[in-house]
């Protein structure tokens, strides 16, 4: 998937190599040679348009951040852009003994072959599942759930001569309930095209088992269809989220960019093959990133890291020279920490090894996130003035941070002594902690 768009940003961009300005003109070839690439992979027109126009805003008369070029800020924006597009990674919903799970779309999508799938990704975390053949017009259609659950380790419901996909529905989440397994997922049968009796039918399902989740399967390889196929099923049926099947293929791959804004349904799952193993939970920035993966993205995100905390601890060392070093500025400066990688490698560099062991031990990677937990915990005014955190007041944050109040009493008092230190040190170069 994406090959095609892959190899076009990749020849838009090659052009940008060496040039160290962004024209409006340059930007303007950039955004309206995207746009069609976009359309031609079959993003849906208006969100390419809107996209673009995204991108354009974001890079129009910018200053580009120290150490990137044109090109890259471009790859960047865009980046971002379709990583907002695909929205939250979310879980599935699991509610109830049995959690419901309905499984619809049209025929041939992978709606049985994803039953097994997500069964066989449930019971790997510990839940059990029972698996509802509700495609009963095909004898084939039940033989190949049954033969699935056996290979995912799953149990499966026997229709035992059911022609009525509602009845065996609601049998089986009887049965599921009885014998209180986690999940029940029900497998029902498509239709070649969207059609009444189907839309009927799959509603007459959902208002029998209520599912706590109703994943709509579409294949990628139908294109713009599939983004149809999900408008078209919402209107009738209630949907929670979204399947892409079929991403191994060479399919074009514009769909997956368009359907989460057009259904505002969020995408849970990717099929990635044939096999019970090939799923894949959905990460907006795995899938944005596999988009731009023809450009040197990890190295792009690194130098924009850095022109930003460069930045960031420019504005620290000031704050560090006045001395106002609030307890804010230690949580963004833990952050800043983290982000650079690494705090072994970076505590020896700390200014001054004047710091005394305690507050090293403050900054340690396994404390941290309690420092952070903690300090997460107080309010605002805390944090500015952490002078009035009194007794109460501690065992709160002890509390809210699932610490205890000697932490919470370990990290002020290393707090205190921290900003006594930089006080003393009075310029401390912040700086060289990056170059290199
Ligand atoms: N390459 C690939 N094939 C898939 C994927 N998911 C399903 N298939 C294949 O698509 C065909 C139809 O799948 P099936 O689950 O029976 O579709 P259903 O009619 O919607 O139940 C089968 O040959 C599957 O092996 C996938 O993610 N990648
Ligand atoms: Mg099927």
């Amino acid at each position: 998937m994406f090959d095609g768009l892959r190899e076009k940003f990749s020849t838009i961009l090659k052009r940008l190599t060496g040039i160290a300005v962004m024209t409006d003109s340059l930007l303007c070839e950039l955004t309206s040679e995207t746009k069609k690439s976009l359309i031609d992979a079959d993003v849906n027109r208006e969100i390419a348009e809107e996209l673009i126009n995204k991108i354009a805003e974001k890079v129009k008369g910018k200053s580009i951040p120290n150490g990137l070029s044109p090109g890259d800020f471009f790859v960047f924006s865009l980046y971002e852009e379709v990583k907002d597009l695909l929205g939250e990674s979310e879980e599935l919903i699991l509610k109830g003994k049995p959690s419901p799970v309905m499984i619809s779309g049209l025929n041939g999508s992978g709606k049985t072959t994803t039953c097994g799938k997500i069964s066989r990704f449930l019971k790997e975390n510990g839940k059990s599942v029972l698996l509802v053949p509700c495609d009963l017009k095909r004898a084939a259609a039940v033989e190949q759930l049954r033969i699935l659950a056996q290979r995912a380790g799953v149990d499966f419901f026997e229709p035992e001569g059911y022609t009525d996909p509602v009845r065996v529905a609601s049998k089986g989440l009887k049965f599921a309930k009885s014998k209180a397994y986690d999940v029940a997922i029900f497998d029902t049968a498509g239709r070649l095209h969207i059609d009444k009796e189907l839309l009927k039918e799959l509603n007459k399902i959902y208002n029998e088992i209520e599912p706590s989740e109703h994943l709509l399967v579409l294949d990628a390889m139908t294109g713009q269809e599939a983004v149809r196929i999900a408008a078209e099923f919402k209107k009738v049926v209630p949907i929670t989220g979204l399947v892409f099947t079929k991403v191994d293929t060479d399919a074009k791959g514009g769909a997956i960019l368009s359907v989460r804004k057009i259904s505002g349904r969020p995408i849970k799952f990717l099929g990635t093959g044939e096999r019970l193993d090939d799923l894949e939970k959905f990460f907006p920035d795995r899938i944005a990133k596999r988009l731009l993966s023809f450009g040197d993205i990890e190295g792009i995100f690194e130098r924009f890291a850095k022109a930003v905390d460069e930045k960031k601890i420019k504005e620290m060392e000031e704050k560090v020279k006045k001395a106002d070093f609030t307890l804010d500025d230690l949580l963004e400066h833990i952050t800043l920490l983290k982000s650079m990688g690494g705090l072994r490698k970076i505590l020896p560099l700390l200014p001054g090894s004047g710091i005394p062991k305690e507050e090293m031990v403050l900054l340690a990677e396994e404390n941290i996130k309690k420092t952070e937990a903690i300090i997460l915990s107080m309010t605002k005014k805390e944090r500015a003035n952490p002078d009035i955190i009194d007794g109460s007041r501690r065992l709160r944050i002890a509390k809210g941070s699932g610490t205890n109040v000697a932490d919470v009493n370990r990290v002020l008092k290393s707090y205190k002594n921290l900003k006594k230190i930089m006080k003393r040190f009075k310029k401390i170069n912040m700086l060289n902690l990056t170059g290199g």
